[in-house]
């Protein structure tokens, strides 16, 4: 018989399902589901709610919960043998919370398969939204938290990462000053991913080591709660708070909601979520230490794997626990392709092919010009006031400002993630800019190192799926090893291999520490 598993991954915009046959090493199906698209009625616009405070940003956790019904029914629809699936496991964006009053424990037991999901939850809620990670509007408790743990660098290397404003224990923080009376009934938070998990295991689901630590609140080392950072939070917080656990560990069989209305085998098994860049970490094979992936997107993202922890003392990059076990790192740029398509504007290139010509056109170096494309407010290096700095570069030459904006961000990446000591032998790369060669070819000689290209369109919802398989197995003393696990599943597009010029390399070894003065002389004012 096929052995079937499930994972889901509700990101901010959409919810998605892979299902892969693990003997078969396929994925037998795929689905999205855009929020704005198939939910009109909550009005959200790309996930969001509207406000009127550009800085806050929140979603509806019915509108999530009213989504997973809808997937479940778009599959049994589809004809996905739900009957097969053995275990299911999932994802969520990262940090987002949801607020229960002490009525969810029984309403999660007694689901009833006659109503929705909606209906089910009617009179839980402690707080009608959830602040997602977009949410900047918690500055204020960032540095009420920061300074009662010792600093930037203590909080880091306390709970993983520095107070971040999307954080979940300043948005709690938050909650607790603004609207004390709700924070006291609140009996029970969630993140968005155990949340879900809730609903498919019909109890209160644990927080995993991954998503736990985008909180603020996780001692990262021991993976526990860290009680000081509690304190630093909000009163009685450790009793509003689920116990934390592995991802993918078994909680127990799924809910009979989804057994009697949508065709789930009984004997299915609900296992423990992450957040969804922990699952992409599984989804894009990086399970050993030292192994690296860059996402180039909107943002670009930096994910690495290390066995022991190490947090950044300047604070910005994040330390989360690993899915596969051990840590993992995040570094968010958020000026990705955003900045790339700025230059690309400005200039009035045609394409990206065009592009690259120019780019080919300018030396390596750039014959020592340098440009800061903080179209946005950056998160690495922090940076509040945005911003286009040029050193030695002439605003009117398009060739040079093209190679320059490859060259700022390959150099920035590899400049804040040294913190991390690794010297991966090769860079996994994926996401919408991950077919870029000249980009490419300026990474792989900043890094000195191989590059090559990985396709997964769904790679948190793949990763979420291939978790479930391995709590599955270890449920039943296997003891799966991570690397035949992911066999087949995350494979690099064959002949996409991309390696350092040697002359190309050196430059830029030179060029390093110049680039950092660039960037401390940009920093200075602010
Ligand atoms: C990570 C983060 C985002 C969300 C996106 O820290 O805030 O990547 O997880 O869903």
């Amino acid at each position: 018989m096929a052995k079937l598993f499930l994972g889901l991954d509700s990101s901010t915009q959409s919810l998605s399902a892979v299902v892969i046959d693990l003997d078969a090493r396929k994925v037998v199906y795929e689905k999205s589901l855009n929020f704005d698209q198939a939910l009109p009625h909550y009005k959200s616009h790309n996930g969001v709610l509207p406000n009127r405070d550009p800085l806050v940003k929140h979603s509806s956790p019915l509108l999530w919960a009213e989504a997973l019904d809808l997937i479940f029914a778009a599959m049994k629809k589809d004809g996905v043998p739900l009957g097969k699936i053995l275990a299911v496991s999932g994802s969520g964006q990262q940090h987002g919370s949801v607020y229960f009053n002490d009525r969810i424990a029984a309403a999660l037991e007694q689901l009833n398969p006659q109503q929705s999901l909606v209906e089910n939850l009617r009179g839980v809620l402690a707080r009608k939204t959830s602040p997602i990670w977009m949410d900047s509007s918690t500055a204020v408790e960032c540095a009420e938290i920061r300074k009662k743990l010792g600093g930037v660098k203590y909080t880091a290397s306390r709970t993983g990462s520095d107070a971040f404003e999307r954080f979940t224990g300043p948005q709690i923080r938050k909650f607790c000053k603004t609207e004390p009376d709700a924070y006291t009934k609140t009996a029970s938070i969630a993140l968005v991913s155990s949340f879900l998990a809730s609903l498919l295991a019909g109890k209160i689901a644990p927080i995993d080591f991954g998503d736990g630590a985008g909180m603020n609140l996780m001692d990262i080392r021991r993976k526990v709660w860290d009680m000081d950072a509690l304190k630093a939070t909000a009163p009685n917080l450790k009793k509003k708070l689920p116990p934390l656990a592995a991802s993918g560990r078994v909680i127990g069989p799924v809910s009979a909601y989804f057994v009697n209305k949508y065709g789930l085998n009984p004997e299915a098994l609900a296992t423990v979520w992450t957040g969804d860049n922990p699952a992409s970490v599984i989804g894009l094979g990086l399970i050993k230490p030292g192994q690296v992936a860059i996402s180039l997107g909107t943002s670009d993202t930096f994910f690495g794997t290390m066995e022991k922890c190490q947090t950044d003392a300047d604070g910005e990059g994040h330390v989360f626990g690993s899915p596969t076990g051990g840590y993992m790192t995040l570094i968010c740029f958020k000026n990705g392709s955003l900045a790339r398509e700025k230059i690309r504007e400005h200039y009035k290139i045609a394409d990206w092919k065009k592009f690259g010509e120019l780019v080919a056109q300018t030396p390596p170096g750039n014959d020592g010009g340098i440009l800061l494309p903080w179209f946005e407010a950056e998160i690495a290096p922090r940076v509040n006031k945005p911003g286009v700095h040029r050193f030695n570069l002439d605003a009117k030459n398009a060739a040079a400002n093209c190679r320059a904006v490859f060259e700022a961000q390959m150099l920035s990446m590899r400049l804040h993630s040294q913190w991390m000591n690794v010297a991966p032998a090769k860079i996994y790369v994926t996401g919408g800019a991950a077919n870029d060669r000249a980009l490419l070819q300026v990474l792989a000689d900043v890094m000195n190192c191989r590059v090559l290209r990985i396709e997964v369109s769904k790679s948190a919802a793949l990763g979420a799926a291939l978790q479930a398989a391995h709590g599955w197995l270890t449920a039943a003393g296997k003891n799966p090893q991570w690397d035949k696990l992911i066999a087949g599943f995350t494979d690099p597009v064959p002949n996409s291999e991309i390696r350092p010029d040697k002359k190309a390399a050196k430059i830029y070894d030179q060029m390093l520490e110049k680039y950092a003065a660039c960037e401390q002389e940009a920093l200075e004012p602010n």
